[in-house]
């Protein structure tokens, strides 16, 4: 069942979430892979990160998923990709149709018609560290770099007259919304419905409406409209809010109103199951999410599975999006490729989750080097593409550069992760005064400087790690009770400084990173900063956590 939207009631829509052929290659050389030549000894679930999977453990290298779908003889269509990576190669009855480099977003494969009424397709993807083959990942990333199919694959039997995809754009609160098409094939008249209201014919590709009955979208009342165009041949359903987001006199504003973030970061991540998250587990982080108190996540640091953005949208959860990203350096932000693939897959971004009101800003290249100059063509570059395909949002980026950042006057709002009393900790003899005067320091200096004025000052992270379970009379580092007086200082400070936006605790849950030497700062090999852990047992810092949000919402 697709859990999400679009969706395409007149299409034959084929989900191939299920058990594939799979083989485990190691280091094979991608370019001259044939997949009928390969034996296909064991078979995997799709979605899946296959090195999340007991047999693969741990393994890097080049392993092919196979399955066969069926297609009406004579129709041409296509396959949709929601994530796979970090590299694949997409092969279609035997041959090589597409690369594909960055991870986390969606992709699509165009299918030609043909006489058969059954293909095979097979997908080899590649999880080794190679800057060449995958600019956009790197060793150094401390979240663990799985490699599969990892979000749903779904093919599409298009009409001839297609309607490929509808972007509403809400442009007040009284229901006016702009809407753009896309449509393949010989133009046919269209009509429009929004939830159940037939509005009559529209002609694309950019047209306004007015929704018949109005109802605001916010994180207390998440009211949802459906727009449907059909031509007849083809049809498509939209889900859209209306809502306006704005960021102002150091504040954030939703429908006007000032609204102070309160929320965590959040890996898509579990130990059995590494980025590929059961559907059932999205649904139980939402609820653990909400049970905090919170309003707000960070998806860090790539695009969330679009599940969970519906599920966001349902539960009025605000939802800064980010596409992948991680403190690269200038040899990175000045690589055209590693700038033309951030472009590219921003780009994808946005498209997939542009209906989505949770999402109200969007970020990029989490903790880069900011500070050099060399970075601005990167950072400018990134920040018109989101302005120009993208304007009703906040544009953002997440610094640990703090006063020494560039490009902070080019961006929306103050975004900077800080970790006072845990990376740097001055062995104050109270954790508060670890923690408060270097917030304090940061506010102030976003307050004082000119180009920075009327910009709201957000905490993109801030946290301690604690091992679950560990507890310990001292309260010393690493402990449960750290964690929670460390959040508690925290989170009482962002509900009651009226000056801070708000604040994105590092993190929701535990998640694996660095199996390398760098684990050596990462118990476990994993980050610990996780008001849960991995399995989603609470912390004694979530009860804290949600005392404080609770009463500060
Ligand atoms: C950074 C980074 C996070 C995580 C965190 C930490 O701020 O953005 O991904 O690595 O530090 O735990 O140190």
């Amino acid at each position: 069942m697709r859990n999400s939207f679009p969706q395409f009631p007149r299409r034959k829509v084929t989900e191939l979430d299920g058990l594939w052929d799979f083989v485990f290659l190691g280091n094979a050389e991608l370019p001259t892979l044939r997949v009928n030549d390969l034996s296909y000894p064991d078979r995997l679930p799709v979605p899946s990160a296959f090195d999340a999977y007991p047999r693969y453990a741990g393994k890097r290298g080049v392993a092919v998923y196979r399955t066969t779908f069926a297609m009406t003889p004579g129709s041409r269509g296509e396959i949709e990709f929601e994530a796979a990576g970090p590299f694949c190669q997409i092969y279609l009855d035997g041959e090589l149709v597409m690369s594909h480099h960055p991870n986390y977003t969606r992709f699509f494969v165009p299918l030609a018609a043909s006489g058969q009424s059954r293909h095979e397709l097979a997908v080899a993807v590649d999880n080794r560290f190679n800057r060449k083959q995958s600019p956009l990942v790197d060793p150094s990333f401390d979240f663990y770099n799985y490699g599969g199919i990892t979000r749903q694959v779904r093919v599409h039997e298009l009409p001839l007259s297609g309607i490929e995809s509808c972007r509403v754009t809400p442009l007040d609160l009284a229901g006016n919304i702009e809407i753009s098409v896309c449509c393949s094939g010989p133009e046919r008249p269209m009509t429009a419905m929004i939830d159940g209201i037939h509005l009559g014919e529209v002609a694309g590709p950019c047209f306004r409406l007015k929704v018949p009955q109005p109802t605001l979208w916010s994180h207390r009342s998440p009211h949802l409209h459906l727009l449907t165009l059909d031509n007849g041949m083809d049809a498509i359903i939209v889900r859209f809010g209306i809502r306006t987001v704005a960021a102002a006199d150091g504040k954030i504003w939703l429908n006007g109103e000032e609204v102070k973030l309160l929320g965590v970061c959040r890996h898509e991540a579990h130990a059995q199951f590494g980025p590929a998250l059961p559907y059932q587990q999205l649904v139980q982080d939402i609820e653990l999410i909400r049970d905090l108190g919170c309003n707000f996540v960070r998806g860090a640091h790539y695009p969330q599975d679009p599940r969970f953005l519906e599920l966001c949208d349902e539960n009025g959860l605000l939802v800064f999006e980010e596409n992948l990203g991680w403190g690269q350096s200038v040899s990175y932000l000045t690589d055209p490729e590693f700038i033309r693939l951030q472009v590219a897959s921003t780009l994808a971004m946005i498209d997939a989750s542009y209906n989505h009101p949770c999402v109200i800003m969007r970020g990029f290249l989490n903790e880069g080097e900011s500070n050099r100059e060399e970075g601005r063509l990167c950072y400018q570059t990134l920040i018109d593409i989101v302005r120009k395909h993208d304007p009703s949002r906040l544009v953002v980026y997440a610094s640990n550069k703090y006063q020494k950042d560039l490009f902070l006057s080019g961006i929306d709002v103050v975004c900077f992760n800080l970790y006072p009393g845990w990376y740097d900790a001055f062995d104050n003899e109270e954790l508060h005064d670890e923690i408060l005067p270097r917030i304090a320091s940061e506010l102030a200096f976003v307050q004082s400087r000119p180009e920075l004025r009327g910009k709201p000052f957000l905490i993109s992270e801030i946290g301690a790690a604690a091992l679950y379970g560990w507890r310990d009379p001292l309260h010393g580092p690493w402990t449960e009770e750290f964690q929670s007086e460390y959040l508690r200082i925290v989170c009482q400070e962002v509900v009651d400084n009226d000056a801070i936006a708000g604040v994105a605790i590092w993190q929701f849950c535990d998640c694996r990173t660095y199996n390398c030497g760098r684990a050596l700062g990462r118990a476990r090999a994993f980050n610990n900063k996780g008001l849960l852990d991995e399995y989603r047992r609470p912390k004694q810092s979530y009860s804290v956590v949600s005392a404080v949000f609770g009463a500060g919402k």
